[in-house]
């Protein structure tokens, strides 16, 4: 495990937020018994328990008042936790071989999952390079005149890449966001090298296979199982890809689009293309759309982050879910503070493993941010409902099920949704359905290979097949191959585009959002049925059905007390992360884009 960071699940921050074990852990001279086993345990868990709160809270005001200070802290409380939990790791290792029952051997198993320097120096060192990256990422700005009062944050970056349709616009928001990320590249590679020493002393062969390793097999075949799930899903990505070029060619021209090869980044409408959902009014099909707009709606009511947070909340509470804690509104960051830095990239947080629960947002008036929030409060109530878990099992059921709770839900606002919250007058019409579907796809689908792309990238980053000089040559490589996207400027020297991400700066795994997104197809089909619903899927909405909610509930409830295949077969029937939910949910789409294709080339060879 790894220090705590936003999002992580409670039991992430428990193993992490350990102080220094004691000597009770010391290994005596005869061989362990179960009952040994068994009380190493409940002293390991007790412990946890007792030192949670110290590095959660030191890593929460780190990320809500970014100073060296605050930094500082982060730092100090991340190497006790990383003493703590490498040493308790150490220390199971012991009981391994023992025929224990089957919790025991999970919270054993579990507890070895983590990376370990015995060095106290390196320990700092990975400690405060961590504090430093997610730092460095959360103030940095870019400044395009020498004048300190016109520099610009990230939020105001994204504003430009998804409303801006002028080029030259477009790609020196792009370029100035990614020109800020070699400020740290070097702290990066220290990191990485840390990283990996830790990732071997706990015997993994580096930190990527010590990441693969997380989820009930093998680590060779979770990246089976990745390609295997990527190569479902690609032709829908193709179809998509071929129609968004088609059209923005319509839009930018040809000098600016080319007939084939790869599409430049900043067209997307989003910093890293992995979100295509504001270009859909350049894409959007021709006749029978809906005239609907969140964020317009949004606007218009001056609808507070406040507000939309209780619209989420509402959700969740129609599904029969508790109402969230007083202190989740008195202490979660909902809007951007002007006089201090913060993280802004959105996350949710358990303070003391049971209700004090926190969002941290930068909340805009945006459809997009609206379904973020329902995203962040998964996170929460998934926190709320494993609270009774012992707390090495108060986690996902695998980080993928984690990510996935809040779009599930997310999924269910359909227009009928809309209308029941009084956003929307009428029901559009029926042909409007392949416009809706465009609009998912654009933030689902578009997203697959982006996902999939970045912890490739890592896995071999961290097996130390991609050298730091690479790190730009081998980034645009498989963004190249994966996506489709170019970058939209000559690679400078020096270069760190990876790093403009967030997940890469604050070393967060990503192939957890993949799983994700094929996972929230397959929970809504689920939940869907459950509610009793027989129509097509992305016409249900399950809000208001406390029988899914109750299904819902039970998966929540595990956490992480079994593997993960069983969570699911629980859920769903299914014992498979698997595209084909997805694939159904999109069919009609598919067919709609293969079409249209075809005609669009007709028109191009004509032209
Ligand atoms: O990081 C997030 C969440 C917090 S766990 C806002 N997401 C990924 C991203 O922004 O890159 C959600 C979707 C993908
Ligand atoms: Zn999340």
């Amino acid at each position: 495990m790894k220090l705590p960071r936003p999002s992580r699940v409670a039991a992430v921050f428990a193993l992490t937020a350990i102080a220094a074990a004691t000597g009770t852990l010391a290994a005596p001279k005869v061989k362990p018994t179960v009952a040994d086993a068994e009380k190493f345990l409940s002293a390991t868990e007790a412990r946890f328990a007792n030192e949670y709160e110290n590095n959660v809270r030191a890593q929460w005001i780190g990320a809500n008042f970014i100073t060296d200070d605050t930094e500082t802290i982060a730092a100090y409380f991340g190497e006790k936790a990383l003493a703590a939990q490498g040493e308790a790791a150490l220390a199971a290792r012991r009981y391994n071989g023992l025929k224990l029952k089957d919790d025991a051997a999970r919270k054993l198993k579990l507890l070895q999952l983590t990376l370990m320097l015995s060095n106290p120096k390196e320990r700092a060192d990975y400690a405060s390079k961590q504090a430093a990256l997610s730092g460095a990422y959360g103030k940095a700005k870019y400044c395009p005149s020498e004048s300190k009062d016109a520099c610009l944050a990230l939020g105001d970056l994204e504003k430009t890449l998804a409303t801006s349709r002028d080029p030259a616009k477009l790609k020196d928001a792009w370029t100035g966001w990614h020109q800020q990320a070699p400020t740290y590249k070097q702290t990066y590679i220290d990191y990485v090298a840390l990283s990996n020493k830790g990732a071997r002393e706990m015997g993994f062969a580096d930190t990527g296979a010590l990441w693969r390793s997380q989820y009930d097999m093998k680590p060779e075949q979770f990246a089976a199982e990745m390609e295997r799930m990527w190569q479902q899903v690609k032709p829908l990505y193709d179809s998509l890809h071929t129609y968004t070029r088609l059209k923005l060619r319509q839009n930018y021209g040809a000098a600016v689009v080319p007939a084939s090869g790869p599409v430049p980044a900043h067209l997307f409408g989003n910093m890293w293309s992995q979100n295509w959902e504001h270009i859909y009014p350049l894409l959007k099909p021709a006749t029978g759309t809906s005239s609907f707009d969140l964020s317009k709606v949004l606007v218009e009511r001056k609808t507070s982050a406040k507000e939309m947070s209780q619209y989420a909340e509402r959700f969740y509470t129609s599904l029969g879910m508790q109402k969230l804690p007083e202190s989740f509104w008195l202490r979660s960051l909902l809007t951007k503070p002007h006089d201090r830095d913060v993280v802004c990239h959105a996350s949710a947080w358990s303070l003391d493993r049971l209700d004090d629960v926190r969002m941290k947002m930068c909340i805009t008036r945006t459809a997009e941010d609206f379904k973020i929030i329902h995203h962040e409060l998964g996170h929460i109530y998934y926190f709320l409902a494993y609270k009774k878990q012992p707390i090495l099992f108060q986690t996902g059921a695998n980080d993928g099920f984690h990510e996935a709770i809040g779009d599930t839900v997310a999924l269910s606002m359909t227009p009928s949704y809309y209308q029941q919250l009084g956003f929307m007058d009428k029901a559009p019409e029926a042909n409007a359905d392949i416009g809706e579907l465009l609009q998912v796809a654009l933030s689902k689908v578009a997203f697959l290979p982006f996902a999939y792309s970045v912890d490739k990238w890592r896995w071999d980053v961290y097996a130390g097949k991609i050298k730091p000089d690479d790190y730009d040559k081998t980034w645009w490589q498989l963004r190249e191959q994966y996506m489709g996207v170019s970058r939209p400027a000559p690679m400078a020297a020096g270069g760190f585009d990876a790093g403009a991400k967030y997940h890469v700066a604050a070393d967060v795994p990503y192939a957890r959002y993949f799983l994700a997104h094929l996972l929230q197809f397959q929970l809504h089909r689920s939940l869907c049925a459950e509610a009793g619903y027989t129509g097509p899927l992305h016409r249900c909405s399950i809000y208001g059905s406390q029988k899914a909610g109750a299904k819902l509930q039970s998966l929540l409830e595990m956490g992480a007390s079994k593997p993960w295949q069983e969570a699911l077969k629980a859920a769903t029937g299914e014992d498979k992360i698997d595209g084909t939910a997805l694939l159904d949910y999109f069919a009609p789409l598919k067919t709609w884009l293969d079409e249209q294709n075809k005609q669009l080339a007709a028109v191009e060879v004509r032209k």
